[in-house]
């Protein structure tokens, strides 16, 4: 280590002590803490502080819930959390209303008749658990194992997951790659040997000019992003926008681009001709670190502002200042990975282009661009060895998206229920993931749907995919129930327990008791060795050195930071086959595809049709937040974005009504129309999650139109599998 970054070292242990000081102050305002089984049978008097971490979204913030005479009262940000620095986000904070929320699934629930109809019968958790232990039982013997698969989103599927482990199923998947991730994860991976990750390693407090294509934070609400965009908006960074619609962030932006839909790859490509062809890109970086940068360099060379502005809209001029803006600040320009990434197919080379103009501006593993983050570490608990599936699994048959790696393919399970092809799927067990607003097509999950013999939804809420369920079960909200101990990768090393601030308020359970519960009826008990999560989590908590009792009282314990940037002494490394940042991809060119990305250009919308976007609205997610009664008075329905001079052509007014009608015939919900100059001519933009069809939902029963149900088409991502899922047009339809 020089002597710099020596320096720079202890500095970051001055920081560390500062961290173990908050710790112990605020051990002292949660000191009145009670835990859960001290709490049991009678009410604890006066105000608890029962640390914890929020579910609202995947984020896991860490935070503090205030429980007042035995009742539940609010909920605010861990201080001593680094992903919440003590503040939630508007969801975070509405938190408690999941708990409050009148429309809780309270028993677990048998069909009566046939599946979609919804007629059910109470039942006890033995009768639910039976019944489903026994179909089990007969699709193992009958088909296999690996014919059940889960599909679960979020922390609270890991026990669950454990159990379909233990009965012998690799079919284990979610929304978060297919439809969300993936092609990022990819792109990236394919260039630096390393995914982007959640939370994204992205160190936009210390950028000095950050761009984002479509990212809209501010709306996509993920609390450390948001945080860190105020603080470098605030000292004074550089803000590029892209987006056909005007964001938030947009008005934040020092350059805002007003980009037709689908075209990003081309100004990405032009960008980087200007870094090059102008030498503003990290010579030395790229020198050092890169691997067939002069074929990269050869290919680009056409891809000037004047060929991209024919396809992006975008002026050359603008493109050459914003490209010299990224050049000026790099290392320290963070062109954002994006999280959302499945829009139009070919999003995995979308990604790559976004890593490769990073490569550039020598971005990755550098302060102000993408930093290198670290785990806790806690050992995982030590069970026994699962048995091995004796087939692939069915998702990707013959590995027809050959960089479809780390995860499962959620459309490609619902494929192979469909068809029987590798083999057939016969059951689907479902743990907090609304896959009727999650996968796009509805009509094809229904279809794998009607050839099951057996659908388990998890769900806190009568949801739209719960409809459809054999037997619904009814889990205790994050409020009420232990989970998995979260070990983020982040800027410092750390863990956050979620426990249960008040009891569940009916027979609901939380997952950990189910998974066990269940994996006792399936004789796999000897899987579940500890008595209850208290001793799994204590027992986890052992192998480190630590405790339950302690934790419960801190809700965070932390690591002392380590450099996080190559220049603090953290040594590069590419886990690519070249061992290098590959700037042009020997990989990709094995298996047929472009070394280089190129550009093809998105299918135009038929006339008198608009492409149909969607985004966040800061105050919900996904589909799962809506009958929030807290959220739900915030934002109750959703609006379709509709440019002033096409609203003005078709005698569309602000506030009226209207449906969309796509491509493919299907009509939406009724939904209000937003008349407004920030969104392009040839696209319309709503928010993600209305429009629900569940009939037990009072509160969001047809309330706003869905994105997911208009979203019948939808573009696969050759390289991985991704669904692209802004391919779809649609048309106004005045009559309601
Ligand atoms: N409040 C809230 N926050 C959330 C979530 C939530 O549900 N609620 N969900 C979280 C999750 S899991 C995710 S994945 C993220 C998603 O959030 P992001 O990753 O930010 O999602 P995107 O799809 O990139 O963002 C949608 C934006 O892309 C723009 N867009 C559409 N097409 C194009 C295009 O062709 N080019 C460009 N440049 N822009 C385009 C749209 O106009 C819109 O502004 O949000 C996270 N944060
Ligand atoms: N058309 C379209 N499709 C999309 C997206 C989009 O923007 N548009 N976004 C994509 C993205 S980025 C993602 S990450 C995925 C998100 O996909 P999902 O994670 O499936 O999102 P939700 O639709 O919110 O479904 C969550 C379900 O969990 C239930 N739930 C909530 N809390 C709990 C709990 O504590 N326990 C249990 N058991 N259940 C609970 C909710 O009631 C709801 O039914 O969707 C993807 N699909
Ligand atoms: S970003 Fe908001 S909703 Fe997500 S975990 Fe943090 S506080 Fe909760
Ligand atoms: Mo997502």
């Amino acid at each position: 280590m020089d002597s710099l970054s020596r320096r720079r070292f202890l500095k970051i242990t001055g920081a560390s002590i500062a961290a173990a000081t908050a710790v112990t102050s605020l051990n002292s305002v949660v000191k009145g803490a009670k835990t859960i089984e001290e709490k049991n049978g009678s009410v604890v008097k006066g105000i608890q502080k029962i640390p914890t971490y929020c579910d609202l979204c995947f984020w896991k913030c860490g935070a503090i819930a205030y429980v007042d005479n035995g009742k539940l009262w609010k909920i605010e940000g861990n201080p001593i959390d680094p992903l919440s620095n003590g503040r939630l986000c508007p969801r975070g904070t509405g938190g408690v209303g999941a708990s409050f929320d009148n429309e809780r699934l309270k028993t677990p629930l048998i069909r009566k008749s046939v599946r979609g109809e919804d007629q059910w019968v109470k039942a006890t958790w033995d009768e639910a658990l039976d019944l489903i232990a026994n179909k089990m039982k007969k699709i193992k013997t009958n088909y296999g194992p690996e014919s059940l698969a889960f599909f679960s989103h979020g922390i609270g599927g890991n026990f669950l997951k454990h159990t379909f482990k233990a009965y012998g199923t690799n079919n284990i998947t979610a929304p978060s790659f297919a439809q969300c991730r993936g092609p990022r994860e990819i792109g990236f991976e394919l260039t630096f040997g390393d995914v982007v990750g959640s939370p994204e390693r992205t160190d936009i407090k210390n950028t000095k000019c950050l761009v984002l294509l479509g990212s809209h934070l501010g709306e996509n609400m993920h609390n450390t992003q948001v945080q860190e965009f105020a603080d470098a908006v605030g000292a004074g960074a550089t803000v590029i926008v892209v987006d056909p619609r005007f964001s938030v962030a947009a008005s934040k932006a020092k350059h805002y681009l007003p980009i037709k839909p689908g075209t990003d790859i081309a100004l990405l490509l032009s960008w980087m001709n200007v870094l090059v062809t102008e030498g503003l890109y990290d010579k030395d970086y790229v020198e050092k670190y890169g691997f067939g940068f002069e074929q990269f360099a050869a290919e680009i060379q056409e891809y000037t502002p004047e060929w991209a502005y024919t396809r992006t809209g975008i002026e050359p001029a603008v493109i050459r200042e914003t490209a010299r803006e990224m050049g000026k600040n790099k290392p320290a320009t963070l062109v954002h990975p994006g999280r959302h990434a499945t829009w139009y197919g070919d999003d995995a080379q979308r990604a790559r282009s976004v890593a490769l103009l990073n490569a550039l501006l020598g971005s990755w593993g550098r302060k102000g661009g993408f930093y290198t983050p670290y785990k806790f570490g806690l050992p995982g608990y030590p069970y026994p060895e699962y048995p091995k599936p004796e087939r692939e699994p069915a998702d990707n048959p013959g590995k027809k998206y050959p960089f479809a790696e780390g995860e499962l393919l959620s459309t490609g399970l619902r494929e192979a229920t469909i068809t029987g092809n590798p083999y057939p799927i016969k059951g689907w067990f479902v743990y907090a993931t609304n896959l009727m607003q999650a996968l796009p097509n509805q009509q094809e999950t229904i279809k794998a749907i009607q050839n099951l013999d057996l659908l388990v939804v998890v769900d806190v809420v009568p949801s739209e995919i719960a409809g459809w369920a054999d037997v619904i079960l009814p889990e205790a909200t994050y409020l009420e129930r232990y989970d998995d101990i979260s070990d983020s990768p982040f800027k410092e090393g750390f863990i956050a327990l979620r426990q249960p601030a008040i009891d569940p308020p009916h027979d609901q359970k939380p997952n950990w008791w189910i998974a066990k519960k269940l994996a006792d009826k399936l004789g796999l008990s000897n899987y579940f060795p500890w008595k209850n999560v208290e001793e799994y989590l204590d027992t986890r908590l052992k192998s480190a050195g630590l405790s339950l009792n302690e934790f419960k009282k801190t809700g965070i314990i932390k690591r002392p930071p380590k450099p996080i940037y190559f220049e603090d002494g953290v040594q590069p490394f590419f886990w690519t086959q070249s061992g290098k940042i590959e700037f042009y991809s020997l990989k990709l060119k094995e298996h047929g595809f472009d070394p280089v990305p190129k550009f093809t250009a998105p299918e135009e919308p038929p006339a008198g049709f608009f492409r149909l976007l969607y985004g966040r609205s800061p105050v919900h997610t996904f589909s799962k937040t809506q009958t929030n009664p807290i959220l739900n008075d915030m934002m109750s329905e959703n609006e379709v974005w509709v440019n002033a001079d096409i609203a003005g052509r078709y005698g569309v007014k602000n506030g009226q009504y209207i449906k969309l009608k796509n491509s493919d015939g299907v009509i939406s919900n009724k939904v209000k129309v937003k008349v407004t100059e920030r969104i392009r001519t040839d696209c319309v933009y709503m928010v993600h999650g209305f429009g629900q069809t569940s009939i037990r939902n009072r509160k969001t029963y047809l309330k706003g139109a869905s994105d997911a149900q208009l979203v019948t088409k939808y573009k696969m991502d050759p390289l991985m599998g991704g669904t692209g899922m802004n391919v779809n047009f649609v048309t106004f339809e005045m009559e309601v």
